[in-house]
């Protein structure tokens, strides 16, 4: 049988590193998946909705740093793909979407599921392209690859069944993928930066996930300059572990002495981090310096006195040469301090813990870190999952924390882990989820899972509400609405589903619950944890404008017969103490 485009798009995803294809087929997809079959060097993951696919290769794709697909047909099921698109375009991860797209007879007639995908994808894809004639393929395709691997992101391909079932014109052509290329500020800017250096007082460092191939050189640079070294969320994992100068998290999950440290240095340096909380950024008293290799995340936060454009390993090699060793560490000792004494009191919920019903989600997250393995993956859904993986969850040499941490969609974690899964078989991967989240997303998929016999370990945070919001809405001065809903027992449909399930209702099944999830391997498992919707999880920094609008919600929601809810919160944090 002769080529047909389909066969040119599989043979040259494959050849870029292709292993996987996360989606749902039909219509315009079935010359393109039948293509697949006989390739057979994919794996075509069917998941119950697209999104679920997406999330599950954004994690793929962000860990191992090659191409991952997915796919969805036509106008809804390409709709389903968008939100985790978005997440990959945050993530930096290299996802290729194949759009099933209307037959080219009626393109532009507004016909049954038409969608126009240049319009449609214009905010997450980097690159978006319409195979219409067999002669685009070769160059179309080749550029979604290099795009997507080069400049870390997705891409969309969206072809018509007619062009997929097309015969092809030409072979298949070659992919070649350059290493990332090491680019670094000009000797000008880094003769700047080092004057700067070594004229300040007292210098902090803040990095995010642009630090993941920089941890030596930035705890080295960190030891000479005795910089407390500070941290945006994406930054955690690659700078917290194992590191004598780290300070913790600033920013609305803050703990440590990160936020007191950036905000009294003279000199800050930023690396690799476009944290978006630019309250929590100082003002103008200190010297604000940013790197990144992304020349858009200079100076859009907050306002530089220098802004250089550069890889951060690169960029901190060069300055390592040249800055002078600074001997009076009584600043980094003081933020260490600060952050000692921050994991003292962030222990004291977690020692309360055995004793108080219901479980607090500190000592459950704690727990869990403290029994799994080495190499665990841990995954958080947007929402208070990602507070107690932020405070609770240790980091470690091989261990990774990954969540939605940019685009911060609701219902990430379990489709993450699933991806982990299927890329890292066998390791441990912990999704935390949301009980809103779950719903959402996580519970229609655990039959792939079920059926993929994939070890995930699900733990639910059954709080009976979107409880983020709810402690959202008092802070900003609301009374809570719209938070609050009833769940099922999700050990229960968890069985029903044909996956293990798990319910720990009492502080002292914590443990035992959570050693049996984790050594549970004959696939997924579901932990349903009654947690306490009650937890406040304030930031070591609370902004003033929070603090007021905390009030005024307690305030409000005593006027409005909510005193119950007030006395509770009150209750559950206030015995902690
Ligand atoms: C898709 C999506 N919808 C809505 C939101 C807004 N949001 C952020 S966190 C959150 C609550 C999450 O609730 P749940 O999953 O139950 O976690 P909890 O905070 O209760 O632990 C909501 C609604 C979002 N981020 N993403
Ligand atoms: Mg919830």
């Amino acid at each position: 049988m002769a080529q047909k485009v389909a066969d040119v798009l599989w043979e040259m995803l494959v050849n870029a590193g292709v292993k996987r294809c996360y989606g749902i087929v039909g219509d315009a997809l079935n010359p393109v998946i039948d293509a697949l079959r006989r390739n057979g060097k994919v794996d075509f993951v069917h998941v119950r909705n697209e999104e679920y696919g997406v999330f599950a290769a954004v994690a793929e794709a962000y860990f191992t740093g090659e191409p991952v697909a997915v796919c969805g047909t036509a106008g809804p099921g390409v709709v389903h793909l968008f939100n985790g698109l978005m997440d990959a375009r945050k993530e930096r991860a290299p996802v290729i979407a194949i759009a099933g797209d209307v037959e080219t007879r009626v393109m532009d007639t507004s016909s049954l599921e038409e969608l126009n995908p240049y319009q449609f994808f214009q905010a997450a894809s980097l690159y978006t392209a319409r195979l219409i004639n067999p002669a685009q393929a070769q160059s179309v395709i080749g550029m979604a690859i290099r795009t997507s691997i080069i400049e870390k992101g997705p891409t969309v391909i969206s072809i018509p069944g007619d062009v997929a079932a097309a015969d092809a014109v030409g072979e298949p052509a070659a992919i070649s993928i350059p290493a990332p290329p090491v680019f670094r500020p000009s000797n000008f800017d880094l003769s700047r930066l080092i004057e700067m250096i070594n004229k300040a007082g007292t210098v902090a460092i803040f990095g995010g996930d642009g630090c993941r191939d920089a941890r030596d050189e930035v705890i080295e640079l960190a030891g000479r300059l005795k910089a407390p070294v500070g941290f945006a969320l994406r930054g955690k994992q690659w700078l917290e572990h194992d590191n004598p100068y780290a300070v913790g998290l600033t920013g609305l999950l803050g703990y440590g002495g990160a936020y007191g440290a950036i905000n009294s240095a003279d000199l800050l340096l930023m690396l690799g981090t476009d944290f978006p909380f630019s309250e929590f950024l100082p003002g103008s008293r200190v010297k604000k310096v940013q790197i990144d290799q992304n020349p858009k995340h200079i100076g859009r936060r907050t306002s530089l006195d220098l802004g250089l454009v550069g890889d951060v390993k690169a960029t901190v090699r060069a300055l390592l040469e040249n800055v002078d060793e600074k001997p009076d560490d009584r600043f980094l000792r003081k933020y260490v301090a600060e952050t000692e004494s921050f994991a003292e009191l962030k222990q004291h919920y977690v020692d309360k813990g055995p004793d108080v019903k219901p479980i607090r989600p500190e000592y459950l997250a704690a727990t869990l870190s403290d029994l799994a393995s080495d190499d665990a993956m841990f995954f958080a859904d947007t929402g208070t999952a990602v507070i107690w993986l932020a405070r609770h969850i240790n980091g470690g040499k091989n261990r990774r924390l990954f969540g939605s941490f940019a685009w911060a969609s609701m219902a990430n974690a379990a489709p993450n882990a699933f991806g982990a899964q299927l890329t890292y078989p066998g390791r441990q991967t912990i999704a935390i989820c949301g009980d809103g989240g779950f719903t959402m997303l996580g519970m229609g998929d655990l039959l792939t899972q079920v059926e993929r016999k994939t070890p995930v370990i699900h733990i639910v945070l059954n709080n009976g509400s979107l409880d983020f919001v709810n402690i959202e809405q008092q802070e900003a001065g609301y009374v809570p609405y719209g938070v609050g809903f009833k769940n099922p027992n999700f050990a229960a449909v968890a069985e029903a589903m044909g996956a293990k399930g798990i319910r720990i209702e009492d502080p002292d099944a914590v443990r035992d619950g959570l050693t049996e999830a984790l050594a549970h391997n004959s696939g997924p498992v579901v932990v349903d944890a009654i947690v306490d919707p009650y937890a406040l999880a304030l930031p070591s920094h609370v902004p003033l404008h929070t603090m007021k609008g905390y009030t005024l919600s307690v305030a409000k929601q005593v006027l409005t017969g909510r005193m119950d809810a007030v006395i509770k919160t009150m209750e559950h944090n206030i015995r902690l103490v």
